[in-house]
């Protein structure tokens, strides 16, 4: 059994060429319109994509077609396919629909043959299925069809995780030649497409100053409005006054928003810590000024900005250029649109170098943009945080786990 995808203007004219092409025999197992893409879109009309199976005898072939034909049964017993069978309501399509059904239920049989034998080797590739199967049932828009349906599937799962549709490709067309065509089992490709995606992700790494009063290393939180930029000071400083024994200095330079001075301030007087206001740069230089003999380190917060609005951001800079050496980091919540993310770590690099901290990872599955950003824009990662509670919800980014997650497997424990 093998699958072809045809595109005409109309459903009728698709199915036409199928009939044409692969003969009556030839079943339709999914319609769908297409949106042209790319830079002339406009001047394109839309489309139906129509996909047929038909039956080229070779029974080994349908074996290896498995994985893919689970979803594509599905998708055939749909109101759609039936919509399509009722159409051609002559005796020749009625004839196709029976056959369908016969084929549907024999690819069920073979379906629940191999899922019987994936889940006796072992509780990894059986939480992989499992979660792979998740991908297959809400098919993604493909850039690239891969021969090998294992290939396929990984590819499918990348995407449906949000990692970028070219990134996904560069690790898998490594592995699809006709030299590796015979080591291609499950567990070799988790292996080489975890070490990709560890690969890119880097070595994230925390706050690593050591206490060093008199000459405290100083960091400032920047980024868009409402990300989590005071919240993850918080956690922080908490962490750093309990856990490592520090003094830590905390100055806003956020005097724009109502109450922002207050919510810092009220997370300073649970710690014992002052809170120094910072209304113009003359100020933040002060302030720091004022704390370098009483504090081991100084994290400096800042008020939201758009990425959008270049008075606001040449503002920003002015303070941060005010703070020799300062280490910066970029705020970036993950539930932002990945090509926002883009422009708002495009228009922060004009004020500073900074490494980036994910925040909201629990309001989200998709953690595509986490490779998609290292990728596109080679910046280091810092910390990830991922709910609300202060100071629990953040470490710094673990690789690993956002690779197993990536692929479907869940956390790394
Ligand atoms: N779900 C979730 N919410 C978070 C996380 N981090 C922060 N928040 C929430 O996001 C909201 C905004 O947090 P803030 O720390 O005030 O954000 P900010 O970037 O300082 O905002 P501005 O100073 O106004 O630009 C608050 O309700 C936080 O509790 C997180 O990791 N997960
Ligand atoms: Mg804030």
């Amino acid at each position: 059994m093998k699958i072809k995808k045809f595109t005409a203007p109309t459903e009728l004219e698709a199915i036409e060429k199928i009939r044409q092409e692969l003969g009556t025999e030839a079943l339709v197992i999914n319609v769908r319109k297409t949106q042209p893409r790319g830079l002339f879109a406009f001047l394109r009309k839309p489309a139906v994509e129509v996909t047929a199976a038909y039956d080229d005898g070779s029974d080994k072939e349908v074996l290896e077609d498995l994985a893919r034909a689970e979803s594509q049964a599905k998708i055939a017993a749909t109101p759609q396919a039936a919509a399509v069978a009722a159409k051609n309501s002559d005796f020749e399509s009625m004839a196709n629909a029976a056959q369908l059904e016969a084929q549907i239920a024999e690819k069920d049989d073979r379906i629940k043959m191999l899922s019987d034998m994936l889940l006796t080797t072992g509780d990894m590739l059986s939480r992989a299925q499992s979660q792979m199967s998740v991908a297959r049932q809400s098919p993604v828009e493909r850039e690239r069809i891969y021969q090998n349906n294992l290939l396929q599937i990984f590819y499918d799962t990348l995407v449906q995780n949000q990692v970028s549709p070219h990134i996904a490709q560069e690790i898998l067309d490594d592995l699809d030649n006709d030299q590796l065509k015979s080591k291609l089992d499950i567990n070799f490709i988790v292996k080489v497409v975890y070490n990709s995606l560890v690969k890119l992700i880097g070595s994230p790494s925390g706050l690593l100053a050591e206490p060093s009063k008199g000459n405290p290393q100083k960091f400032a939180f920047i980024g868009p409005t409402g990300v989590g930029k005071t919240t993850t000071i918080a956690k922080l400083t908490a962490d750093l006054c309990l856990n490592r024994g520090m003094d830590v200095g905390l100055i806003t330079a956020d005097t724009y928003r109502i109450a922002a001075i207050e919510q810092l301030k009220t997370y300073g007087d649970i710690l014992g810590i002052e809170v120094g206001v910072a209304y113009k740069p003359e100020d933040l230089e002060q302030s720091i000024d004022d704390n370098k003999n009483i504090c081991d380190i100084i994290l400096i917060d800042t008020a939201g900005r758009s990425h959008k609005n270049v008075e606001n951001l040449a503002e920003l800079s002015e303070f941060i250029k005010i703070v020799p050496d300062v280490e910066v980091f970029l705020v970036l919540s993950l539930t932002t649109k990945y090509e926002d993310m883009l422009g708002i770590v495009d228009s922060f690099s004009q004020i500073a170098d900074f490494k980036i901290i994910f925040t909201k990872m629990d309001e989200t599955d998709s953690l595509g943009a986490i490779v998609n950003i290292c990728h596109q824009t080679g910046k280091k990662l810092s910390y990830i945080t991922f709910g609300q509670n202060v100071p629990d919800d953040i470490k710094t980014v673990a690789p690993g786990e956002v690779a197993m997650r990536l692929l479907g497997l869940g956390e790394e424990d």
